[in-house]
């Protein structure tokens, strides 16, 4: 009987699976699991063997007239949620769902673009926190607890001591005090300010790069950074020097770029100026050089800081810094 059981399956299983249409369900029902259907049938042998084999055998056919059910079940399912044809429920010749490449963010890319023409220039790269401590934000840098400098970045604070960073510039006093000259560093990674409008996003990235070494002019500055700028955007772009003011760096300058939005005749992304700013630079300050413990007198070097999105910008015609961080794929897309 044991045979007789397992020969069964197999037919039924068989059987259910040529089924291809709603139509034939029933006949399957009828001829397998109904009252007077095989199944029913097989069980009644059941009284005729022998009293020690009746229990195994009965719970072995009930297993199996069960396992025969959930196939009924699952195939009658299957072909009730198409048009009640198997070749429609399942159609194996539609293509597979590719799955989406993923790709860098444009301001990823761009900062690799300007990571590799600083170390071809024979920068190392250091990357530092940017959950960073008033002190190395600040005071490292040459703006002391209430200079009116600190009002220029506008700071999200974590506690009176812990900030996030508003800058790149703390990573200058952090490898200074731990290494000696000559250093020529740049220093990649996100900056923080409570700033949003269409050149300023709240979280944005910087480059930092600085050199110290003997004799260092800020005729290298300027060689350094146009050279930059002529390798990230055409030769011919026209880049202007401005005066300006930091703490930490002194003589101060602040580099602009003929705005490429309008050509340099004036739109509202250079505030009709025909100039965008894309970084600050100077030489470094001898109070900063105190600090870290080296002499002034034998050493000077040159930082800069760059702005990665003003960049971006710049060199995908965008006209509006915050779409970066809007995540519209069919914008991220592009690039
Ligand atoms: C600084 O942050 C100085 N630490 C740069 C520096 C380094 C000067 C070393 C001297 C020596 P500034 O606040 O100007 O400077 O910012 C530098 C660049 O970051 C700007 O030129 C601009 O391109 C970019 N930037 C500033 N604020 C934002 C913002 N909210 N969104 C996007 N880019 C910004």
């Amino acid at each position: 009987m044991e045979n007789e059981l397992q020969k069964l399956k197999a037919e039924a299983e068989e059987a259910l699976h040529a089924i291809s249409s709603k139509a034939n369900l029933e006949d399957f029902r009828v001829k397998f699991l109904g009252r007077k259907g095989l199944f029913s049938s097989t069980m009644k042998q059941l009284g005729k063997v022998s009293k020690e084999d009746r229990r195994r055998l009965g719970q072995l056919a009930n297993s199996i007239k069960k396992s025969v059910e959930e196939l009924f079940r699952d195939r009658k399912e299957m072909l009730e949620s198409g048009d009640g044809t198997v070749a429609e429920a399942v159609d194996l010749s539609l293509p597979g769902r590719a799955l989406p490449f993923a790709a860098l963010h444009p301001i990823s890319q761009v900062m690799e673009e300007m990571c590799a023409v600083f170390e071809g220039m024979g920068f190392a790269v250091a990357e530092g926190p940017d959950v960073e401590t008033d002190h190395y934000n600040f005071e490292a840098v040459n703006i002391p607890r209430h200079h009116p400098a600190r009002d220029m970045h506008d700071t999200f604070y974590v506690s009176e001591s812990i900030l996030l960073r508003t800058h790149t510039s703390p990573m200058q006093a952090r490898i200074m005090e731990n290494q000696d000259p000559p250093l020529r560093y740049i220093s990649p990674g996100k900056v923080y300010r409570c700033d949003s409008d269409i050149t300023h996003t709240p979280m944005f990235h910087q480059v930092e790069g600085f050199l110290v070494d003997r004799k260092v002019s800020f005729a290298d500055l300027k060689g350094v950074l146009t050279s930059f700028i002529h390798r990230i955007f055409k030769d011919d772009l026209p880049i202007r020097f401005r005066p300006s003011f930091f703490p930490f760096t002194e003589p101060s300058a602040e580099l602009d770029i003929a705005c490429v939005i309008c050509g340099g005749s004036g739109c509202r992304v250079c505030k009709r100026t025909g100039w965008i700013e894309i970084l600050g630079a100077g030489l470094i300050d001898p109070e900063v050089m105190k600090m870290v413990g080296y002499d002034p007198d034998e050493f000077s070097g040159f930082a800069f800081g760059l702005g990665v999105e003003r960049i971006a910008m710049l060199k995908y015609g965008i006209d509006d810094i915050r779409l970066y961080y809007e995540n519209d794929l069919r914008f991220l897309k592009q690039f």
